[in-house]
């Protein structure tokens, strides 16, 4: 369990001023350009050391990501892109930092910015955020006023400038070549990859795009150092993480916590236990709704983090755990993903823009039970065509909470489609 002592973010409530007094009054913009005058080279091998791995959705170590970036100018700019655009189902974790802690990722810009060679960054919110994008804007503009941002940034010789860039609500702008495109002003449709941003990315130049909690936790790390980061969690997966905990829970919240937490101990520390007790939990998704739920069962012993969950066919994803007790329609939540992707698909390549209809409307018949049984098999099927076959991770989440329903609730799917064709249920509206 993580003590007060070792939050990074100390003002996730909003308990706290959030300005850059109240910030500084609480160790962040502390020496600064000591931590940037150390140079590039023992900024990125403290990150690599600390083992802190991308908290967006992949788990990408971030030290390497860094390093990526070409240590020698060919005269086109560096940039950083903050992702922010904040939209996994069950997601809120990024909403807390920039509401109520904006100077840690303000900082966490500069130093990263540094350390890649980057003169500039842009941060691009989610659409929705309004009053996210308010506290930051107001933050930034508090840092330029203090000399924080903008020439010779914080005092440290670089000079460096951060804009905020204001989405307009499309789900697959979260994918990091999307949003370069929608920043560049265009479409929001996923670049193929190869090449990856560090070598062509906004403007064809160099980036790294990172999540807003990866690049808000690096000055804290530089600061406190990589051995203190990393002694939270497992080999491998380091660090504090914040968690976004919805669902039948007592008290849904968002908290940081350790790496590697267990599941059952998150819950009741933290969110007062499932409704009704850890016997009626039915399911959980762990990571945000890309990645495949986890039975009851597999629960007592869930240890969150990267590779627990990735050795029970899940995965960390976002750390938004939505928790569902026994009265939930499981086939109907996840039909209510695949209504999700479907829609959210930008469309360009064709297993996902086909396949997701078409796992869309199996969903519809095996929700309301009018299907065939043969008809699970087909399903998973089709799954297993758009997995792996896209130009992005999209068409992979539309797959996996599929596939997860099909692995651990086949026969709840069987039962239904039996009840239905021996009238034991009548009609049903999918809605
Ligand atoms: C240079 C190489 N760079 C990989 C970079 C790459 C990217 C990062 C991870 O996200 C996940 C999915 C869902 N040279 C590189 C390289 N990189 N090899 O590393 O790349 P990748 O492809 O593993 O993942 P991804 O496509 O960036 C997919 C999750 O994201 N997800 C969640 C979305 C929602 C949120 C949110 O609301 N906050 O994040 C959606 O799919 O779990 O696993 O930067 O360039 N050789
Ligand atoms: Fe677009 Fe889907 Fe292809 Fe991603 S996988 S590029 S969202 S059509």
């Amino acid at each position: 369990m993580l003590e007060d002592k070792d939050r990074i973010f100390t003002n996730l409530y909003g308990m706290h001023d959030r300005s850059l007094a109240g910030a500084k009054a609480r160790g962040h913009w502390d020496g600064t350009a000591g931590l940037i005058a150390k140079g590039r080279d023992w900024i990125i091998d403290e990150i690599k050391n600390s083992a802190l791995r991308g908290r967006g959705g992949a788990g990408f170590p971030t030290g390497l990501k860094w390093s990526f970036m070409p240590k020698e100018s060919d005269g086109r700019p560096h940039y950083l892109v903050v992702n922010a655009d904040e939209s996994e189902p069950g997601t809120c974790k990024d909403r807390e930092i920039m509401r109520h802690d904006p100077h840690t990722l303000i900082e966490g810009c500069l130093i990263a910015s540094f350390a890649m060679g980057a003169h500039a960054a842009y941060i691009y919110i989610r659409g929705e955020y309004i009053r996210e994008r308010e506290a930051l804007q107001a933050a930034i503009d508090e840092a330029y006023d203090a000399g924080l941002l903008g020439k010779n940034a914080a005092g440290s010789g670089w000079d460096f400038d951060l804009y905020l860039h204001h989405g307009a609500g499309a789900y697959i702008c979260g994918e990091e070549t999307a949003l370069i495109e929608s920043l560049e002003g265009k479409k929001g449709m996923p670049r193929l990859k190869p090449p990856f941003p560090a070598g062509v990315g906004l403007y064809g130049c160099p980036t790294t795009v990172n999540n807003v909690e990866s690049i808000a936790v690096a000055p804290t790390i530089l600061r406190r150092g990589a051995a203190w980061f990393a002694s939270f969690g497992r080999p491998n997966n380091t660090g504090t993480k914040i968690f976004a905990i919805s669902g039948h829970v007592e008290r849904p919240c968002v908290v940081e916590e350790s790496m590697s937490i267990g599941l059952k101990e998150l819950l009741e520390r933290h969110c007062g236990g499932v409704r009704g007790g850890w016997k009626n939990l039915k399911a959980v998704i762990p990571g945000g709704s890309s990645v495949p739920l986890l039975p009851a069962h597999l629960c007592d012993d869930a240890i969150m983090d990267f590779d627990w969950l990735r050795e029970q066919r899940s995965g960390l994803g976002t750390a938004a755990v939505i928790v569902m007790d026994q009265s939930t329609d499981v086939i109907k939540a996840i039909w209510r993903l695949s209504k999700f992707y479907k829609h959210e698909s930008c469309g360009q390549c064709t297993p996902c823009r086909e396949g997701t209809g078409w796992m869309m409307r199996v969903m519809d018949r095996l929700v309301t039970g009018d299907a065939e049984i043969e008809e699970i098999d087909t399903l998973l099927d089709v799954t297993t065509r758009v997995e792996g076959h896209t130009i992005c991770a999209l068409g992979d989440a539309a797959a996996w909470p599929i596939q997860g329903l099909i692995r651990h609730f086949r026969e709840e799917i069987e039962d239904r489609i039996r009840a239905r064709k021996t009238g034991r249920i009548g009609a049903v509206a999918a809605e």
